[in-house]
């Protein structure tokens, strides 16, 4: 019997058919303004919409997290714009540090408004709170809001659900790549029309593009809801301001973290893994960084590197996860290896393909002499590997007893 190859042929009329019935497929975003709205259950984005009309005129506060990404700057500027129409001011705050090199140029080149709240500031004065693309977990303002009675309006994020914070409407996906991809359907919902002869909109649709595109790498993991987020954005985006923002350099101390990860990292059954050592608290944003930079090794599916990081108002041990394997749940993963300080909290948790954790140092934090440093991240960097190497199933691995890392 001969074997046919190639395509299937079909008429022109089934092609046609096929077309119309794939285009309808393409996206549905419902609008906000429906006739049978009153038949079907409401959007997210009527949902918003009704929770902004009823806190008309008041001042909220957006909280993201303690050391911001372009996803999460970019969409709390969505918010604050969509905010507005309704009379309503917001502050988008923070209480770590802004420190990667692409988030400088992109607060910078955009002229964007963020708020750093230090310790002893008073948050009495907002009438309700934001959670954007964090659920409260990531920031040290969410106890503090909570104490200052100040109520949760909202939470809108893509992370799994961490059930910490309740908020009158949630919009939680955790199967979304990105925050700026969920803002970015809201715009198209109506909550906000761009206009190309709006400059402000065209540094909203800049800034989403960059947070779709950076949560993406690059695109090269988007799936079609962000691909249909960065085409609606595509015409109002700022060409040469962005290609300004990605095109900043990293710093020589980012580039130390990352040398520090690449020549500790230690490679079992596909997974990389690195301690970095002591680092400083503004070249933080350089762990995920080097994270990634380790998964580019052929041969590994997952990265984790993690450091000691002093010099800020608290000492701890920061890490991140990055991952190409389908099966691993960055979030549950870091919550087996590395538990929590208590019971229903946890140090660590995470989206699709990335995750990160947080250990405080407590009652061995400060600087003392060469030895006690070098004992302190020994003790921690071994307590890490053992718990990462427990939890992926690789055989205990002895330690060379060499010097540590050195500070850097
Ligand atoms: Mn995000």
């Amino acid at each position: 019997m001969p074997i046919k190859f190639g395509l299937k042929c079909h008429s022109e009329k089934t092609l046609k058919k096929m077309n119309a019935h794939e285009r309808s497929k393409l996206r549905e975003v419902p609008a906000v303004v429906d006739a049978d709205a009153a038949t079907r259950e409401k959007s997210k984005a009527e949902e918003l919409e009704e929770l902004l009309k009823a806190h008309r005129g008041e001042r909220h506060i957006i909280v993201i997290q303690s050391f911001p990404d372009p996803d999460a700057i970019s969409s709390a500027l969505a918010h604050q714009m969509i905010a507005a129409r309704h009379d309503i001011e917001c502050d988008i705050t923070y209480d770590g540090r802004v420190s990667h090199h692409e988030n400088i140029a992109l607060i910078e080149l955009l002229r964007l408004q963020l708020l750093h709240v230090g310790e002893n500031e008073d948050l009495k004065g907002y009438q309700g709170s934001v959670f954007i693309d964090t659920q409260g977990t990531t920031s040290g303002l969410t106890e503090r809001l909570h104490d200052a009675g100040v109520p949760a309006l909202a939470i809108i994020d893509h992370h799994e659900p961490q059930g910490m914070v309740v908020a009158r409407f949630t919009d939680i996906r955790a199967d979304a790549n990105a925050t700026a991809t969920i803002y970015t359907e809201y715009l198209e919902s109506g909550l906000l029309r761009l206009e190309r002869s709006d400059s402000d909109h065209r540094r909203l649709a800049t800034a989403l593009m960059h947070g779709v595109r950076s949560e993406t790498q690059g695109l090269v993991r988007a799936g079609r809801n962000d691909f249909m987020a960065a085409a609606y954005l595509a015409e109002f985006v700022d060409r040469e301001t962005l290609a300004a923002i990605l095109s900043n350099k990293r710093s020589r101390n980012a580039m130390d973290v990352i040398q520090a990860a690449l020549a500790s990292r230690v490679v079992r059954d596909s997974y990389s893994v690195a301690g970095a050592g002591y680092l400083r608290y503004e070249d933080r944003d350089a762990i995920p960084q080097a994270a990634d930079f380790l998964l580019t090794e052929e041969n590994v599916h997952t990265a984790v590197v993690y450091g000691l990081v002093i010099g800020g108002r608290r000492e701890m041990i920061i890490g991140s996860l990055r991952t190409k394997k389908e099966t691993l749940n960055p979030d549950a993963f870091l919550k087996e290896a590395l538990g929590g300080p208590q019971a229903g909290r946890y140090y660590g948790g995470g989206r699709r393909e990335a995750g990160g954790f947080e250990i405080l140092i407590g009652f061995l934090a400060g600087s003392h002499d060469d030895e006690f440093m070098q004992w302190k991240w020994r003790l921690y960097d071994e307590e890490v590997k053992r718990k990462l190497w427990a939890r992926m199933g690789v055989e205990k691995i002895h330690q060379p007893r060499g010097e540590p890392p050195q500070d850097h």
